[in-house]
């Protein structure tokens, strides 16, 4: 049991600072047999639990390269402890397949089953927490085509090496492949597109994660078992929220892992994914009493007019925080300017 999650102190450090001390590359970690000592020192189990629907085609290679990884690991001492496949019931095979390469496969609806059916993949990440045995639990996408080790040392680096971590987030770049062409960062386009700006406006401590919703991240059981989850894809924003209130963003870490290429959905189907966004936001805002105050006009004028727009990113050279400033000015109506003259 970590007793001190709730006792920690919570410290409020500004994005910038977080992002300077709290952005690790996988490379600081891929001495995994080093890794694997660290884990047995502190006595630590780890699962990882893969959210699948209609995943067969990856999922298979994405447990190998797991257990690539424990092989890689000192004698007794693997780096993942439990595989877990939670299954949206999916018609493509992929229980079998999880199953076959050894993950521990269950349908998603078979979990926790008196709340009836479970609603997407933040239920089904809910629901895996009543069979991770974990000390550490890690999620991770199944979809991923170019699953690589450092998925797994680098998102378990942090959290098993620096003892204030305990919540470790992916970082990575995301192509977007076309047909024809590649564009190096054109992927996430929900992140970049609803997420950051939110962030920037409502949580500006959340600023500095270059992935704030990628599947790939790390955290103590204790932890997840002690804070709520948004079903659906809201997911990753409530937790993001929620882990911040209950342990501090000293204690959040991300880390650069490469680049990763995933299916990309189509536009229209973005557009849910961002309202879920949109959602999990404008629920938390409203439970901290912030919607209403927005109304009341008592959130800072400042805010509304200058405001410094904090972009991280993934780049060539290593993840980055870019500044921008951006002005936002409300002019009255022209009709009011032009009577006046
Ligand atoms: N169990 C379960 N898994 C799901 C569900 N929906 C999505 N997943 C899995 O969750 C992971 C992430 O889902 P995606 O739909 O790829 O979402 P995303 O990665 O944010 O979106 P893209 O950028 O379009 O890939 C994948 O492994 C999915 O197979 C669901 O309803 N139930
Ligand atoms: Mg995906």
């Amino acid at each position: 049991m970590y007793m001190s999650i709730d006792e920690r102190a919570i410290t409020p450090i500004d994005a910038a600072e977080w992002f300077k001390h709290r952005s690790y590359d996988h490379a600081q970690f891929s001495d995994v047999e080093e890794l694997g000592r660290r884990k047995r020192e502190q006595n630590l189990k780890v699962s990882i639990v893969l959210p699948c629907r209609n995943v067969a085609d990856t999922v298979g290679g994405i447990i190998d390269e797991v257990l690539a990884v424990n092989d890689r690991a000192p004698m007794g001492a693997p780096l993942v402890d439990q595989i877990l496949a939670v299954d949206a019931d999916s018609e493509d095979g992929t229980m079998e397949v999880a199953a076959r390469h050894g993950a521990e496969a269950y349908s998603e609806n078979e979990l926790l089953s008196h709340y009836g059916g479970a609603h997407g993949k933040g239920d089904a990440m809910w629901r895996s927490l009543s069979v991770a045995t974990g000390d550490l639990v890690m999620f991770a996408d199944a979809d991923t085509r170019d699953f690589e080790p450092q998925f797994i040392y680098g998102t378990l680096g942090p959290i098993l090496s620096v003892p204030q971590v305990r919540f470790v987030k992916g970082a990575f770049r995301r192509p977007f492949k076309s047909s024809e062409t590649v564009e190096q960062d054109g992927g996430g386009r929900v992140t970049e597109l609803t997420t950051k700006p939110l962030f920037n406006l409502f949580y500006p401590e959340l600023t500095g994660f270059v992935q704030p919703l990628a599947g790939e991240f790390v955290g103590d059981r204790d932890l997840f078992t002690s804070i709520p989850f948004l079903t659906g894809y809201a997911v990753e924003t409530g937790i993001m929220i929620d882990v911040m209130k209950k342990v501090g963003l000293g204690a959040m870490a991300q880390v650069d892992l490469g680049t990763r290429q995933n299916r990309h959905q189509p536009l229209r189907d973005l557009s849910r994914m961002s309202y879920s966004v949109v959602r999990a936001v404008a629920r938390r805002l409203r439970e901290d009493g912030r919607l209403d105050q927005a109304r009341e006009h008592n959130l800072p004028e400042q805010l509304f007019q200058f405001s410094d727009y904090r972009h991280a990113v993934a780049t060539p050279d290593g993840l980055q925080l870019q500044e921008y400033v951006e002005e936002l000015v409300e002019r009255p109506p022209i009709n009011d300017v032009l009577r006046v003259g």
